[in-house]
């Protein structure tokens, strides 16, 4: 057992931890220009991190743990993971919100969309096979609680072919965030 800090996201006892910067999420967001205009202010900068405790890579054991996401957007598109569909796509997943607010974009294998908001005390569900990214819509840090199957693994393979997801999440008037089509979808080069 150990204290998750909702605060900070910080995972007491936890065993591994990985950031991904600014200059690592190129190619992710829609407005390119946007982009290469922040990259000289931002390219260090950390734009979420996760922390976890790892048991085992057991089939039947669990991973949990946490992701710090900061608040900005690239163009008008808030700052977002880079998503995934489990390698094991049986595998599920729930998120639970520790601090600020943010949505889970989700599509299933079909193309269904399905967006949740996330805030404190927040429970999603990622059903099996479902493509899975969260989003910062807030204007301070959004941390949740991940957990899922230890032997499930990340597939990010299915998005970079894709060119992202079917739908991006953006900012909209002062506070509020929408849903427009990612054109870039399924574009081939
Ligand atoms: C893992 C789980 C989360 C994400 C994390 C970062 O299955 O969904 O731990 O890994 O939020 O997102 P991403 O898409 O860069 O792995
Ligand atoms: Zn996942």
């Amino acid at each position: 057992s150990g204290q998750i800090n909702p605060e900070s996201g910080k995972v007491e006892n936890s065993n591994g931890s990985y950031q991904k910067r600014f200059r690592d999420l190129e190619g992710l967001y829609e407005d390119a220009d946007a982009f290469q205009q922040m990259l000289p202010e931002w390219s260090d900068q950390v734009v979420y991190e996760v922390q976890d405790h790892r048991a085992s890579e057991q089939p039947g054991d669990l991973i949990y743990g946490t992701t710090v996401m900061k608040p900005g957007c690239v163009g008008l598109e808030f700052f977002m993971t880079r998503g995934h569909q489990h390698q094991k796509a049986e595998c599920a997943e729930t998120y639970f919100g520790l601090t600020g607010e943010g949505v889970l974009l989700m599509e299933s294998p079909e193309g269904d969309i399905e967006v949740k908001e996330i805030k404190e005390e927040i429970m999603v569900y990622v059903p099996p096979y479902w493509i899975h990214r969260s989003v910062n819509t807030g204007k301070n840090p959004f941390i949740f609680l991940f957990n899922y199957p230890a032997d499930s693994g990340q597939d990010y393979g299915i998005i970079e072919r894709n060119k992202g997801m079917r739908k991006r999440i953006i900012s909209e008037g002062k506070e509020g965030w929408t849903m427009i089509v990612n054109e870039q979808y399924g574009e081939v080069e």
